[in-house]
């Protein structure tokens, strides 16, 4: 059961198109493309509809949430900095307008399980294209229930609800989509280079920085919805990572030498995944797949791939059209593979 009201401190719930945005997500906009650099009261009171003394009480509800706003009596309104906490106000006002993915975005301080989070709207009919972020989560999972660290405003823990119309053998285009614009967003955001293993890690000098988790809620013909949990390791210090994974996890900051603002690649990575989700949409997705393929670190190696008890040993060579992954086995079979655990064999 998730406990939905959990430790609540912070829950925004906006609806993102142009009429209905909130007036701190207006105000934050304006500062943001203001070519001068700043922007008077008065004209952001002319040009949201408000009164002056509003905008100054709505500044003043910023700055307390870490935002540095200066207030010149000639320049107006300047913002010289904003907090690395994530607010959905701030990510909205940042991701600008997308087709589909951060329609509406919450933000929790704290949750079990962000895709916990998810599911509870899906079931509630919320639209697709919701994102729910958690600065932490008490029950961070990866695939099989297996444990996902995720400590408080370190990294990016969120997941995002699509109601795709796939039959359900498709839904691993998702997660294929997903770790394109994961990756993506990573290498313009560090410009360090970032890969693909399969079936959802993204790894940075050979180790494990983000990983993906789909689930999947479908009938036999049709997918209901997909929930696509996110996680990536953005200022976390080496010493963060429990010591069994020191060797094989690492995070942006370790691998950069320096920490990077999580609002910006936040937008970044919603921004590239609205782009892969409607190639998909528009039938596109062998788009997506000639990226994955050239980023992969898994296409033709030899591999290992444990599926339950099931073990396969062969050459990873190419993602089918549906996003499975195609392996040519010891006895020359093509194998269609859609989850399991990798490993690369030693040559
Ligand atoms: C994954 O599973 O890689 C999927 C991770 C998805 C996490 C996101 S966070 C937001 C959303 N809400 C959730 O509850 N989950 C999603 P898998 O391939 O099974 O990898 C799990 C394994 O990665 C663990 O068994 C550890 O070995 C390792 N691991 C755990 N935490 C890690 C971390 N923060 N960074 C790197 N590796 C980690």
């Amino acid at each position: 059961m998730v406990k939905w009201e959990e430790r609540v401190v912070r829950l925004h719930m906006i609806s993102c198109s142009n009429c209905e945005m909130s007036l701190d997500i207006q105000i934050l906009k304006a500062l943001r493309n203001s070519a001068e650099g700043a922007v008077s009261g008065a004209d952001l009171s002319e040009e949201l509809g408000v009164s002056r003394a509003a905008i100054w009480a709505r500044i003043q509800e910023l700055r307390s949430l870490g935002y540095e706003i200066e207030a010149g009596p000639h320049t107006g309104y300047k913002l010289l900095n904003s907090p690395d906490a994530l607010h959905a106000e701030d990510l909205v006002s940042r991701l600008g307008k997308t087709r589909v993915i951060g329609r509406d975005i919450q933000v929790f301080q704290e949750t079990t399980s962000t895709n916990d989070v998810i599911e509870k709207l899906a079931r509630d009919g919320v639209e697709e294209g919701a994102v729910v972020f958690a600065e932490s989560q008490s029950k961070g999972r990866g695939r099989l229930g297996r444990k996902w660290l995720s400590p408080a405003g370190k990294g990016l823990w969120f997941s995002i609800l699509l109601r795709p119309k796939l039959a359900p053998q498709q839904a691993t285009m998702l997660t294929v989509a997903s770790a394109t614009a994961v990756r993506r967003a990573i290498e313009k955001q560090t410009e360090m280079k970032a890969e693909i293993k399969w079936p959802n890690d993204i790894l940075v000098n050979g180790r494990k920085v983000a990983g993906i988790l789909t689930e999947l809620n479908a009938e036999l013909d049709r997918v209901k919805y997909v929930i696509v949990g996110i996680g990536v390791d953005v200022n976390l210090n080496q010493t963060d990572f429990p010591a069994d994974l020191r060797k094989s996890a690492t995070s942006l900051k370790s691998a950069l030498g320096h920490p990077i603002c999580r609002p910006e690649l936040a937008v970044a990575i919603l921004g590239e995944l609205d782009e892969d989700y409607s190639r998909i949409a528009t039938g596109e997705f062998s788009m997506v797949a000639d990226e994955w393929e050239k980023h992969c670190s898994t296409l033709g190696r030899d591999v290992r791939i444990r599926i339950g008890e099931r073990q396969i040993r062969g050459c990873a060579e190419s993602l089918g059209e549906d996003g499975a992954l195609l392996v040519r086995t010891e006895h020359g079979r093509l194998e269609r593979i859609v989850g399991g655990d990798l490993e690369i064999e030693k040559s």
